[in-house]
This record gives structure tokens, C-alpha cells and sequence, in this order.
């Protein structure tokens, strides 16, 4: 080895560890940071989904939760998603993986509406 070399040696080698060290702490932050693992939430109660109008970003899961004595559905205007009878407490999520605006329903009682918007 040249004289050189050991010096670039002796500098990359603890550089190097301090390199493999925030690698190996890193991806627990990451985890958590992760902005595509969003998540919504909506509430069905008194025959309404609140907020009645939700914007998110893509990739975020929207969980509705059937806060009412009644059951209820939540069943995209365009057949995106459709979820079964929600009885009280009962949840359905679905996650969005594209822009646009998604009308809902309850089958059961048409008049109960709600909107996702997602960009
Ligand atoms: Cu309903």
C-alpha cells in the first residue's frame, strides 16, 4: 500500500460504519414517517358519514365506522368500493390509490351521501 492509500483507508473505514449505522437505525423512523400509509377516518352517525366531504392524499386509507344504532353500507356512486351491512361499531376501509372524486352512498337509506376526494 502506498501512503496514500492507508490514509484513505484509515478515513473511509469509520465512515463507512457511521454509514452502515444510520442505515441500520434508519428504517424503524421510516416506518413511521411513511407518507403513503396515511390513514381517514369517517363516522356514521344519525343517518349521516361525517365529514360528509373527506379530502385526502393518494394512497390513504379511509376507514368508516358505524357510530349508529342502524346499520348502514358505504357503496361507491361508480362501484369503487362497496362495503357489506355495517352494524353498530363495525368498520369498512378502503384504500384510495387513485386522484379523482368518489360519490357514496348507504344502500339502505339512498339519502345518506358522502364524498371522498383524493389528490
Ligand atoms: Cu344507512
Amino acid at each position: 500500500m502506498t501512503r496514500k492509500n492507508v490514509w484513505v483507508a484509515g478515513l473511509t473505514t469509520p465512515v463507512m460504519i457511521a454509514l452502515l449505522l444510520m442505515f441500520a437505525g434508519s428504517p424503524s423512523v421510516k416506518a413511521n414517517d411513511q407518507p403513503s400509509a396515511a390513514n381517514a377516518e369517517v363516522k356514521i352517525d344519525n343517518f349521516s358519514f361525517g365529514p360528509q366531504t373527506l379530502t385526502v392524499a393518494v394512497g390513504t386509507t379511509v376507514t368508516w365506522t358505524n357510530r349508529d344504532d342502524i346499520p348502514h353500507t358505504v357503496v361507491s356512486a361508480d362501484g369503487v368500493f362497496k362495503s357489506q351491512v355495517r352494524d353498530t361499531d363495525e368498520k369498512f376501509a378502503y384504500t384510495f390509490t387513485k386522484a379523482g372524486t368518489y360519490p357514496y352512498y348507504c344502500t339502505i337509506h339512498p339519502k345518506m351521501t358522502g364524498k371522498v376526494v383524493v389528490q
